[in-house]
């Protein structure tokens, strides 16, 4: 009894540990990391904006032309009809925070429709607006896609019923296996123990030097 209570202790802390480490994994897959949010106020360039935080923002791993160069307007332009009064989502860079000039470092998102967001960064160079400079930070640019999904309540609630499932799977297989082993020791056991008591004793054939007849 005190076994069976135990062992649905640890059932219920498999399911929990399990379900909830799929969860977090799943949410990280199928969202960004947002940092902060804002409304995109005045575009510097192709490359830089302000938002209404107080803040002035550049783009991350990639490089639109400076004044005076070629493509300088048309990135510009771009980037204003993408993001200018638009709430914009700030993935901030976590190794530095901010570049030279005081700027921080974002990985930038914009509203597209109800279930995606567009990755501006990414854009720029889809675009061909911009190259990529890979700068050391948190973000490597080859990894990017014009288009992210967002996780709403309804998605958040569809991952946490597949979590569940695979807790309870999870769970369900460590049942089967802790009993496949029961059997496979306590059959063991049974043989061991049978064939002990079953042996045959062996005697030695041992003759008592008194009971030895000496012939009449
Ligand atoms: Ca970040
Ligand atoms: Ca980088």
């Amino acid at each position: 009894m005190r076994f069976k209570a135990l062992w649905g202790v640890i059932n219920a802390i498999v399911l929990v540990v399990v379900s909830w480490g799929a969860f977090s994994y799943l949410v990280g897959v199928y969202s960004v990391e947002i940092d902060e949010v804002s409304v995109a106020t005045y575009i510097v360039d192709g490359d830089t904006f302000d938002v209404a935080m107080g803040e002035r923002v550049r783009l991350a791993d990639v490089d639109t032309p400076e004044r005076g160069q070629v493509g300088y307007s048309e990135a510009s332009y771009f980037l204003e009809q993408l993001i200018y009064g638009e709430r914009v989502y700030l993935d901030v860079d976590d190794v530095y925070r901010y570049g030279p000039y005081g700027r921080l470092i974002c990985l930038v998102y914009v509203d597209f429709n109800s279930t995606h967001n567009v990755n501006v960064n990414e854009a720029l160079l889809v675009g061909d607006y911009a190259r990529v400079s890979d700068y050391d930070n948190e973000f490597s640019p080859y990894g990017w896609t014009l288009f992210v999904s967002k996780v709403g309540s309804a998605d958040r609630r569809r991952l946490l019923l597949i979590s569940l499932a695979v807790g309870l799977g999870m769970t369900v297989v460590i049942n089967l296996a802790v009993r496949f082993i029961r059997r496979g020791v306590s059959s063991c056991y049974r043989r061991v123990s049978g064939g002990i008591s079953r042996a045959p004793i062996e005697h030695e054939q041992v003759t008592i030097p008194g009971e030895i007849r000496t012939p009449l």
